[in-house]
């Protein structure tokens, strides 16, 4: 202890000798954006204009390669939360079951720091909420996991506002919405701009210079999630020529099996090329909002001299279709629904702007931030600590991820159970009960990064399959039970 102690006076911040073990432990800017895929600059995506976001990842280490547990909100969120597997923890099938009792197992992460001397606040959605439905609301949340919670509103939580926007496909439902608008509104009238006014309000009001405490402040912003209503301002930023929408092959559909059309709260439409350039722009233009919102967060953490002792982690919760297989939601068992942005910047780490494309999921989140914080997790985690990669990008990290989806079809459900291996994504979608026929989806990636192929009967790919099929079903077997 002693030799520690004169380490630090060395290094010249004796001054914080004055606050004990749990005081000195690093804060957490935790930023997720709902539906946000890997589309933003860090993960090389020429659309989108995040200079904000590309500074972050000047300053830590993006993961190219992570991908959610489960490719709606609330199975996903609560993945990421638990550390767990959807079928680990069980909240797989319906999110509503996500409001997780306060002595229940798994503890969620924001609730292990909170135990563990954290002040934890929660501004928007951080657990499931139905958006635009549910904006305002505490959603599902999880009772003793925040000391503070802000539910911001504004003029996207507003149906008379959603019914303004421009509704594309034959998804009308409120959580489904196809739908976008680029009211010439300022940044302050919309929910997430309320958001940020909160967020910076309680990092003025919880320095851990004057409370004593590290915090834990998890800003969850709605857009891009539709209907994409975005500030015009932002819609101005984006040169939408340079997208293109993705050139759906005629036969696409014929190999692709018809449980993946009836995956939850998705509506496979192909829209008119008007709507589908106008809605790709609302995206892009939700993300320039996204990358404004994170930068002056970020601004004021620095303004509040935390930058240096304070992890930020800026990621979604699972990605988006625009256009690929004529689809314009998420859900699916393809690569742009499961992919997601993470980038994660601690002060103490070595690689500084480097991009890991070793595997990862939001799962890993979980193990990550306890290890950079120093606190032991109550239970058991299925994840992998990324703090490792931090300080050197090449080190191996996982031989597969996984992401399971869920379907509904002749009311039968099924569940979708997806491997995604450096090179292949196979996926086994499991009947729960009735009709006899299972249905598998394999795609080459190195060949067939659009995963236009369907090679799950392909002579040539019999011992892949026979391969993956075995470590998919060892690896479902070997899951964490958690009562
Ligand atoms: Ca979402």
């Amino acid at each position: 202890m002693k030799i520690h102690l004169n380490l630090l006076c060395l290094l010249g911040i004796g001054s914080v000798l004055s606050l004990s073990a749990a005081e000195n432990r690093p804060n957490v800017l935790f930023i997720i954006a709902d539906d946000l895929g890997a589309r933003i600059g860090p993960n090389g995506d020429q659309v989108a204009v995040t200079p904000n976001l590309n500074k972050l990842a000047s300053k830590g280490v993006t993961f190219g390669n992570t991908f959610c547990q489960f490719p709606t909100c609330g199975p996903s969120r609560i993945s990421m939360m638990s550390g767990l597997y959807p079928y680990e923890h069980g909240y797989s099938r319906d999110p509503r079951r996500a409001a997780i009792e306060p002595d229940s197992q798994p503890v969620m992460l924001p609730t292990l720091l909170r135990k563990n001397g954290y002040f934890t606040a929660r501004v928007g959605k951080i657990f499931h909420m139905r958006v635009p439905s549910g904006m305002g609301s505490k959603g599902h949340d999880v009772a003793d996991a925040w000391d503070v919670t802000v539910n911001n509103t504004g003029y996207e939580a507003s149906p008379e506002n959603w019914n303004k926007a421009t509704h594309v496909g034959k998804q009308q439902r409120s959580s489904v919405r196809v739908a976008y608008d680029n009211p010439d509104i300022d940044d302050k009238e919309m929910a997430d701009g309320q958001g940020l006014i909160e967020a910076v309000k309680l990092l003025k009001a919880n320095n851990p210079k004057d409370t004593g405490k590290p915090f834990f402040l998890a800003f969850g912003i709605y857009s891009p999630h539709p209907p994409m209503i975005v500030p015009k301002k932002h819609w101005d930023a984006i040169d939408i020529s340079k997208y293109s929408i993705p050139v759906v092959p005629k036969n696409d559909r014929d190999d692709i099996p018809e449980v993946n059309w009836h995956v939850r709260g998705a509506g496979f439409d192909f829209i008119s090329e008007k709507h589908a350039v106008n809605y790709s722009h609302a995206y892009y233009a939700a993300i320039h909002f996204i990358d404004d919102l994170a930068g002056q967060l970020i601004q004021e953490l620095e303004n509040q001299g935390l930058a240096d002792n304070t992890i930020i982690v800026f990621t979604g919760d699972q990605g988006f279709h625009l256009g690929e297989h004529g689809h314009w939601h998420k859900s699916s068992m393809f690569e742009q629904a499961a992919r997601v942005p993470l980038i994660v910047v601690d002060p103490r780490q070595k690689e500084k702007g480097k991009v890991a494309t070793n595997l990862s999921g939001l799962i890993d989140l979980y193990p990550t931030l306890c290890e950079l914080t120093g606190i032991t997790p109550s239970h058991k985690l299925s994840g992998i600590s990324l703090a490792p990669q931090l300080n050197d990008v090449t080190i191996a990290g996982k031989d597969y991820e996984i992401t399971v989806g869920s379907a509904k079809e002749n009311k039968v459900k099924s569940n979708g159970y997806g491997l995604r291996t450096e090179r292949f994504r196979y996926t086994e979608w499991k009947q729960t009960a009735g009709a006899a026929t299972d249905y598998s989806m394999l795609y080459d990636l190195e060949k067939d990064p659009q995963e236009i192929t369907n090679l799950i009967n392909d002579p040539e790919y019999a011992k892949i399959k026979k391969d993956l099929s075995k470590k998919l079903n060892e690896a479902l077997a070997k899951g964490i039970e958690i009562k």
